[in-house]
C-alpha cells in the first residue's frame, strides 16, 4: 500500500508521483525567487504556475499560489496571477503551489516568507523540502 505523507513517499512509488513532487518543488523555488520588493504579487503566481504548466500539469494546479499571513491564517493579499498590488518590506505571506491528480493524489509544498525591512526575502520555513523515501 502506498500513501503520501508530507514530503515523504512511503513505499516504492511511481514515476509520476516523483514527477509531480519535483514539479511542485521547482514551482515553489521559482516562485520564492520571484519575490522582489516593488514587483506585483501576481508575478509570484505566474512564475510558479508557469513551471507547472510547462510540465503539462497546469489544469491540476487549481488554487491561488498563496496569501497574506498575519493574525489570521488567510489574509490579504490574495496571491493570484491578476494581483497588481506591489510587494513591500514587512509583508508576510505564503507560497504554496500544488498539483492534484484525481486518480493519483496530490502534492502541495508550502513556505511562509517574510520580506525584511532591507528587502531581503527570508523563508521562515526550515523543514527540508527534498523528497525522502521511507
Ligand atoms: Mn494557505
Amino acid at each position: 500500500m502506498l500513501r503520501y505523507y508530507p514530503k515523504f513517499l512511503v513505499g516504492e512509488g511511481t514515476k509520476e508521483q516523483e514527477t509531480i513532487y519535483e514539479t511542485v518543488l521547482a514551482a515553489n523555488l521559482a516562485a520564492i525567487q520571484a519575490v522582489k520588493v516593488g514587483t506585483p504579487y501576481g508575478i509570484i503566481d505566474q512564475t510558479g504556475r508557469g513551471v507547472i504548466a510547462a510540465k503539462g500539469y497546469g489544469a491540476y494546479f487549481n488554487n491561488r499560489i498563496g496569501h497574506g499571513l498575519g493574525l489570521d491564517v488567510h489574509e490579504d493579499p490574495s496571491i493570484n496571477g491578476e494581483n497588481e498590488m506591489l510587494i513591500e518590506p514587512g509583508h508576510v505571506f505564503t507560497i504554496e503551489p500544488g498539483i492534484y491528480l484525481p486518480s493519483l493524489g496530490g502534492v502541495r509544498i508550502e513556505d511562509d516568507v517574510y520580506v525584511q525591512p532591507n528587502g531581503q526575502v527570508e523563508v521562515l520555513t526550515h523543514y527540508p523540502k527534498q523528497l525522502r523515501r521511507l
